[in-house]
């Protein structure tokens, strides 16, 4: 993985900051792009092995095929998504060294899959603290407005407390957040290998894929190093046994950029 340090530039901090979202094109080029998709690709297609092809897909699985810490299970994948190059773009935007909250795949099928309802992210999350977490949405194929790319509407990270939308039967964003009535979306088409990035309570949709080939993302998930456990109900802790209020600071949430 190449991993000279991306060409940030202060104003795009401060873009993303002011607006609680980016994108930043070709970040991972070449061969790299390749392999790394090769290895989520296999990871995929591993974890997904026994599942039948013609079961009934209730509302969630509809959205995508998601599998979560790919890293910590398949070694082709680790040095990309424990990446510096990656981690020092989450450590600029974010002001502060991150530590890996998660990855996970996001493939959304061909025509069968369904949109991804407006939400925030935070709120889902067991951290005390809810402002700074982000995350790098890689394309590892084209992502269009016909496959389902990422929308953002921009300054939403400043909406605190707002109910958690649930993704299986989403309710409408004005409904669960009025304040949002006004606010124009912005939509992000990407190549292959650029990125969007936002915070966990920016909100963000994607539209269905209605395109013939699969939609292909890695999402990695980054948090503040010094980020406290909240004791809610989460996959990726619940094996862990965490006592509440204690750092997040086990092999799981490895210190990737400082
Ligand atoms: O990929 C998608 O459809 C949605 C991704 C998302 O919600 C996220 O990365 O937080």
């Amino acid at each position: 993985m190449n991993n000279t340090e991306y060409p940030l530039t202060p104003s795009q901090i401060s873009s993303y900051q002011r607006d609680g979202y980016i994108q930043l094109n070709d970040v991972i080029t070449g061969d790299d792009l390749v392999a790394f998709r090769d290895a989520v690709e296999e990871g995929v297609k591993e974890d997904t092995k026994d599942l039948d092809p013609n079961r009934v897909k209730g509302s969630y699985e509809q959205i995508f095929i998601q599998c979560v810490n790919l890293w910590h299970r398949y070694p082709k994948v680790k040095p990309f998504v424990l990446s510096p190059r990656l981690a020092k773009i989450a450590a600029r935007l974010m002001g502060t060294p991150v530590r890996i909250w998660h990855d996970h795949a996001l493939f959304k099928e061909p025509h069968t899959g369904a949109k991804t309802p407006w939400h925030q992210d935070t709120p889902y999350w067991p951290h005390e603290q809810k402002m700074h977490q982000l995350t790098i949405w890689v394309a590892l194929r084209d992502a269009t407005i016909q496959n389902g790319c990422m929308s953002f509407i921009p300054t939403t990270h400043r909406m605190l407390d707002i109910e958690p939308v649930n993704l299986g039967n989403p309710q409408d964003l004005f409904d669960v957040a009025p304040q949002t009535k006004g606010l124009k979306p912005v939509t992000c088409e990407l190549k292959a290998g650029s990125v969007t990035i936002h915070n966990g309570m920016t909100f963000h949709y994607a539209g269905p894929n209605r395109s013939d080939g699969m939609r292909e993302v890695i999402a990695i998930i980054y948090m503040p190093d010094g980020t406290t456990y909240l004791k809610v109900p989460h996959p990726v802790t619940d094996p862990m046994k965490l006592t509440q209020g204690v750092k997040m600071d086990q092999d799981m949430f490895p210190l990737v950029a400082t």
